[in-house]
């Protein structure tokens, strides 16, 4: 991709424009980093980029500036509806997801994972698979390292592992993975998504640029996955608890975890008492790891060393103290229903749950459910406090927090011998935090500083 002399404006100054912004102004293009947040709120984290004087930056809002460019490149977290963009579309001038960019500009296989939960585990699984048998290996995308972070090191022979958000595929256009995955669909961002369709329609253009001897794997379980099936080019591969006599693909079989070959033919890798990651969700992270990983070429060798000693991902499920009988658990990242309901479902014990957050306005009748059959009681905090505490009442006791910190404290005082005090919001987490990263450490400080 040309990049010298072009002019790029840049919307968005989070970790993804912030290094877009720096690795385009080093291969010579004219940047414009726009940011609708005033210079106060996000003059440090500009700062601490140390990015040239010559890349202008604009903040408090998007001016027509914006549109004095030869492309835009867009952070996932701005809406494609926003005026100055509209305006841009109409005037003809390209609209780059940040992972397109990263993608024009790098090279090697790219193993790509996406889905509403789970997506972190499977990548960072598949990364660790990956590393055991590639010499060069790159995670990264959603998962908190921008894809443009890494984009100019990689060559030919290289592995890219990375996860990708629907709002990151929005946006892409050549962008086209060597395998991709899809780990599950569950309602997510109905707050940016006019209904669920169009957010799978989202989440499906992982596979639109996909060829006939690419791989497209999916969750055998899931009946929404036979139309994907069904839509794209690609050769198809499967995991899940029943393959349903599809192939090939990962399940399980006697306690055993399999490889199924296209002739249906079975290769046994490892016993499902060798995985050290906790819960029958993790079990299908694992087998979508695998068979991602086994399409790549690694073995089984490698795949038993990994799954016998990953602890897991940081904010899901993380055990982060017991204290006078009581476990505490941090899943922050469990910001829609779907994740908070299995979260429930792997406490082993009659939980606290602290729940709320920046509302996303999905259903929430299968979460209030869970809540009844596992919670002994809850405490809501944030902007969803009121919808939830509507759909809650009567059915299990709550209790109302003023400040993340007092819904804390509330569900440690109130959480007896026995119980697990867990942080499953449902909810994201930018009404009172920038990301689900700083409240699970925010949380984490807390429960540390309780007294004995
Ligand atoms: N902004 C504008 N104009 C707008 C709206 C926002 O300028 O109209 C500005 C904000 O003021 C802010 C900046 O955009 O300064 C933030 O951009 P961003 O939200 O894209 O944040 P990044 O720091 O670039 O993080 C993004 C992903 N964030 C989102 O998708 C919301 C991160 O995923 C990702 O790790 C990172 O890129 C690197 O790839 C986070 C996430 O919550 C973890 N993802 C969602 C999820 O997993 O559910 C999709």
């Amino acid at each position: 991709m040309d990049i010298k002399g072009r002019r790029v404006s840049i919307i968005g100054a989070g970790k993804s424009g912030l290094v877009s912004a720096r690795v385009l102004n080093e291969l010579g293009a004219q940047v414009l980093l726009s940011d609708t947040s005033s210079l106060e709120k996000i003059g440090k984290i500009i700062d601490e980029a140390r990015l040239s004087p010559s890349v202008e930056i604009e903040t408090g809002g998007h001016s027509e500036r914006v549109l004095q460019a030869d492309f835009i490149v867009l952070s996932p977290g701005v809406p494609g509806t926003i005026p100055i963009l509209q305006k841009a579309s109409q005037a003809g001038i390209p609209i780059l997801s940040e992972i397109e960019l990263a993608y024009r500009l790098s090279h090697g296989k790219r193993l790509v994972i996406t889905g509403s939960n789970g997506k972190t585990t499977t990548t960072s699984l598949l990364g660790k698979f990956c590393e055991k048998h590639f010499p060069r290996v790159f995670v990264g995308g959603n998962i908190g390292i921008p894809m443009m972070e890494f984009a100019l090191q990689t060559k030919e022979g290289d592995i890219q592992v990375l996860e990708v958000s629907s709002f990151q595929l929005e946006t892409i256009s050549t962008f086209t993975p060597d395998i991709a995955l899809i780990t599950n669909f569950f309602e997510n961002h109905l707050d940016r998504y006019p209904s669920y369709a169009s957010y799978l329609d989202a989440k499906e253009r992982i596979a639109m640029n996909l060829k006939p001897d690419q791989w497209l794997i999916l969750n055998a379980d899931q009946e929404a996955m036979l139309g994907v099936a069904t839509r794209t080019r690609a050769r198809v591969a499967w995991f899940g608890w029943n393959l349903d006599g599809r192939s090939p693909g990962t399940t399980m079989r006697n306690g055993m975890l399999c490889w199924v070959a296209e002739d249906g033919s079975l290769t046994e890798l490892f016993h499902d008492s060798e995985i050290r990651l906790l819960g029958r969700h993790n079990r299908e992270n694992v087998m979508a790891a695998v068979a991602a990983a086994w399409l790549a070429g690694v073995r089984q060798e490698s795949l038993l060393l990994v799954v016998s000693t990953f602890p897991g991902v940081e904010h899901r499920m993380e055990w982060v103290r017991q204290r006078r009988g009581v476990t505490f658990i941090n899943d922050s990242k469990g910001t829609n229903c779907a994740a908070s309901i299995i979260a429930l479902q792997a406490c082993p014990t009659p939980v606290i749950l602290i729940a709320g957050g920046r509302d996303k306005g999905t259903d929430l009748r299968e979460w209030v459910q869970a809540v009844q059959k596992r919670a002994q009681g809850i405490v809501l905090v944030g902007e969803a406090r009121e919808r939830f505490r509507s759909a809650l009442e009567g059915m299990v006791p709550l209790k109302l927090a003023g400040s993340f910190e007092d819904a804390v404290q509330t569900a440690a005082d109130w959480a007896r011998e026995g119980e697990t005090v867990l942080l499953s919001p449902a909810c994201s987490s930018y009404d009172l935090f920038s990301n689900f990263e700083v409240r699970g450490r925010r949380f984490k400080e807390l429960i540390l500083a309780l007294a004995e």
